[in-house]
């Protein structure tokens, strides 16, 4: 690589997901905040006609012809990287041959979008380099493409927008539908609040179908109640009336009540009273998530027990689901005997140790 005055480094964030779960592929609304973990990536030139990948967390760099990019043609961490460059050439932008490098904080697997943060800092990066000036809703555009169309991965956009739009000190509301957002400030320091992040380190794979069938589930739903979306819904109980499939009902019932929720967390969090009224939101989205849409697990469920149980004003699984990470906001001075509660369940429950730490709302990618 060529000395550091040639380099573009960005880096984008991994996020949790304040509250809105699987609502973001139903047209709905999505409640994400940046964590201080995330992926950076430099970019130099390269002669030549193939992209040249590499990390710090892999032994090996991956060499793609550009000739070759088409679904299918690279695999594991490296298609990241070639379905930005895929997606981005797709739609007009000119990425010649380069040379982008990775180092990221993100633990894998942990729900915390590793790989939403890989993509966005190579598309953050590309954008710079090669002066594309694209906008941050084309990025998002062009990242997600990368994770459905080139990984193959049906996700919605929130992981994405969250690395690509969040904020510090604040959670971002995303209309799902329309692309309309706003960071809603959330100075826990202040209001002596900690949202700690519980990574079960049972892995979280959105590739297993499960997700899939999910969003079968939704759209095969809003099909049955002559609705674009499940957003459409307005009167759940007359929807859930006409559904005669109990396992499409719970899915409505869970879509239609998250979206509640999160408009509910942020009417609280705007009327200036203590953010910790926002806790049973929270758990009653982690009781939907595991009752209704079934996608909880027994790690989760024994993460946001023992969270309660110690004292969190609010606990639930952020992100996909099926492993992956819990989310519990506590007082913070109640941190240290919240975790080791967690702690003392996960191994009582036979589980291997969880990661514990502290969620801080922080920037979306930059440039550093
Ligand atoms: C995963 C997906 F990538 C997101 O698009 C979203 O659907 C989420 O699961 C559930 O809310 O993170």
């Amino acid at each position: 690589m060529s000395g550091d005055e040639h380099l573009t480094r960005w880096r984008a964030p991994g996020r949790v997901n304040v509250i809105g779960e699987h609502t973001d592929y139903n047209d709905g609304f999505v409640l994400p905040i940046a964590l201080p973990v995330g992926v950076t990536a430099a970019v130099t030139d390269r002669t030549g006609d193939a992209l040249l990948a590499r990390s710090t967390a892999e032994d090996e760099p991956v060499e793609i012809p550009l000739a070759k990019l088409e679904p299918g043609a690279v695999e594991g961490w490296a298609a990241y990287v070639a379905g930005v460059v895929w997606a981005l050439r797709g739609r007009g932008s000119d990425v010649p041959a380069v040379e982008i490098a990775l180092d990221g904080d993100v633990p894998y697997g942990a729900g915390l979008s590793s790989s939403a943060a890989l993509e966005c800092a190579v598309a953050t990066a590309l954008n710079d380099h090669l002066d594309l000036g694209l906008a941050r809703e084309t990025l998002i555009e062009v990242t997600r493409s990368c994770e459905n169309d080139f990984v193959g991965v049906p996700t919605g956009a929130l992981d994405q927008s969250a690395s690509l739009l969040c904020e510090a000190g604040a959670a971002l509301l995303l209309d799902c539908r329309s692309g309309e957002r706003r960071q809603v400030p959330l100075d826990l320091d202040a209001a002596g609040l900690a949202l700690l992040v519980v990574d079960t380190r049972a892995p979280h794979r959105l590739v297993d179908g499960e997700y899939a069938r999910r969003r079968a589930d939704c759209a095969e739903a809003a099909r049955r109640l002559g609705v674009t979306a499940l957003r459409d819904v307005t009167d759940l109980d007359a929807a859930l009336a006409r559904l005669d499939d109990d396992r499409l009902r719970r899915r409505v019932r869970h879509v239609v009540t998250e979206n509640a929720r999160v408009l509910d967390t942020v009417a609280r969090l705007d009327d200036g009273g203590p953010i910790a009224a926002i806790g049973p939101l929270l758990s009653a989205s982690h009781a939907s998530l595991r009752d209704d849409y079934e996608v909880s697990s027994r790690e989760l469920d024994v993460a946001v027990e023992a969270a309660l149980g110690a004292g969190a004003h609010g606990a639930r699984m952020t992100g996909g689901g099926f492993g992956g990470s819990a989310i519990a906001l506590v007082d913070a001075g109640d941190s240290d005997d919240v975790t080791a509660a967690v702690e003392r369940a996960f191994a009582a429950a036979g589980l291997a140790a969880p990661a514990v730490f502290t969620a801080v709302p922080s920037a979306g990618a930059r440039r550093v």
